[in-house]
């Protein structure tokens, strides 16, 4: 008996050590350009999740409704990517207008020398839609109201909400933001992530369906009129479109493209990481879309006050949006609005062009700065 104890035991601790071996921390020794300084970066392995996998293909029907509600919430921030490092840019980081396709690896390591934000939940009172409305919020590690910050409006994805980007480790948010302001590129930078479902009745919920989608093209009204004001009373921030930045991914994406080109004279720097169709009408694999606008309408006013930096980016490998980024670049550039367009080369619907999309925003915020 006593034997069969001992046994059980070393075999438990042997379980244990394997176990903590797969989800040890990754140690990496980089250099980073702008100091010089040997930094020592540790990356956590937090791959969790499930992968969901979809044709590339514009026009067939797919019944969305039969997906599982695990499927689902990969859209909100993306198909699950593994914390793959290996697929970041390594070559060294030197500030200029350039796009690089990959977030380089000294912005999205988890570093020992920096002191990053953490996301915390808060409400606002919503009177587009009579009611208290969440959004989740980060703010730097050493927020003050001495200080003013710049805000970053950020739009998650269908199905999601507040917590879509602030639950996954693997975006690298707050890495990004914090490791480009400790650096010195960026200036210590706020970051609102939004419910961007912005309706009045509670019992609607989204779906593939255009009377569904209404309340994502309203949340241009919550973020205007409610979202915003709210923000920049409650918090000690810079206002003003050269300190006020959108972007968003995928439903986000679409939207941001949408409430910048209503409003372009709110928000200077600007990013639409892979976005949604159904901005002009199309008919893709989930629905057919009656569009916001027509394809004529696609552009900024005559006169408009535009965005400094306004980009539109997609994986190159999208299982989920396609080619519609492309499209919109296409239209854009047809109706003679200005913008950056680049592709994400072997990134899907997932973190790897989020992360590309966000460092791309700041560098582009950091070199006209700096102008
Ligand atoms: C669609 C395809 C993709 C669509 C929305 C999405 C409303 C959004 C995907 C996402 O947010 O991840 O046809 O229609």
């Amino acid at each position: 008996m006593k034997k069969k104890t001992i046994m059980f035991f070393i075999a438990f601790m042997v379980a244990a050590l394997c176990a903590c071996g797969t989800n040890a921390a990754q140690e990496q020794t980089v250099e980073t350009s702008n100091s010089g300084e040997e930094t020592t970066m540790t990356a956590e392995n937090n791959s969790e999740g499930s992968t969901i996998t979809t044709e590339n293909s514009g026009n067939e029907t797919n019944n969305a409704a039969e997906q599982s509600s695990e499927d689902l919430s990969s859209f909100a921030t993306g198909i699950a990517t593994e914390d793959n490092t290996a697929e970041s840019d390594t070559t060294e980081f030197v500030l200029s207008d350039e796009i690089d396709k990959r977030c380089p690896i000294i912005f999205e390591a988890n570093r020992k020398d920096v002191s990053y934000g953490e996301f915390t939940h808060d409400t606002y009172y919503s009177g587009t839609c009579e009611m208290e409305r969440g959004y989740s919020i980060l703010l730097p590690a050493d927020y003050s109201e001495d200080k003013k910050y710049p805000v970053l409006y950020l739009l998650h994805g269908i199905f999601g909400d507040e917590y879509s980007f602030s639950g996954d480790k693997n975006n690298k948010i707050k890495e990004i933001v914090g490791n480009m302001a400790a650096d010195g590129f960026i200036e210590e930078t706020i970051v609102v992530c939004p419910n961007m479902y912005a309706t009045s009745n509670p019992e609607q919920k989204p779906a593939f369906d255009n009377e569904s989608c209404l309340p994502y093209d309203n949340f241009i009204n919550d973020l205007v009129n409610d979202l915003m004001p709210h923000i920049e009373s409650k918090y000690s921030v810079l206002t003003g479109r050269e300190n006020t930045y959108l972007a968003g991914f995928s439903m986000g994406g679409r939207e941001t493209i949408y409430i910048t080109l209503q409003r372009p004279e709110l928000f200077g720097y600007v990013c639409a990481i892979s976005a949604a169709p159904g901005i002009v009408p199309t008919q893709d694999k989930f629905m057919t879309h009656n569009g916001q606008m027509a394809e004529s309408e696609m552009k900024f006013a005559d006169g408009a006050t535009l965005p400094n930096v306004f980009i539109i980016c997609c994986g190159t490998r999208d299982s989920v949006v396609g080619t519609y980024p492309k499209q919109y670049h296409e239209l854009l550039e047809a109706n003679g609005s200005d913008h950056i367009w680049y592709e994400i080369t072997g990134a899907d619907h997932d973190n790897n062009a989020i992360k590309s999309g966000l460092f791309n925003l700041f560098k582009q915020i950091a070199y006209d700065k700096t102008k």
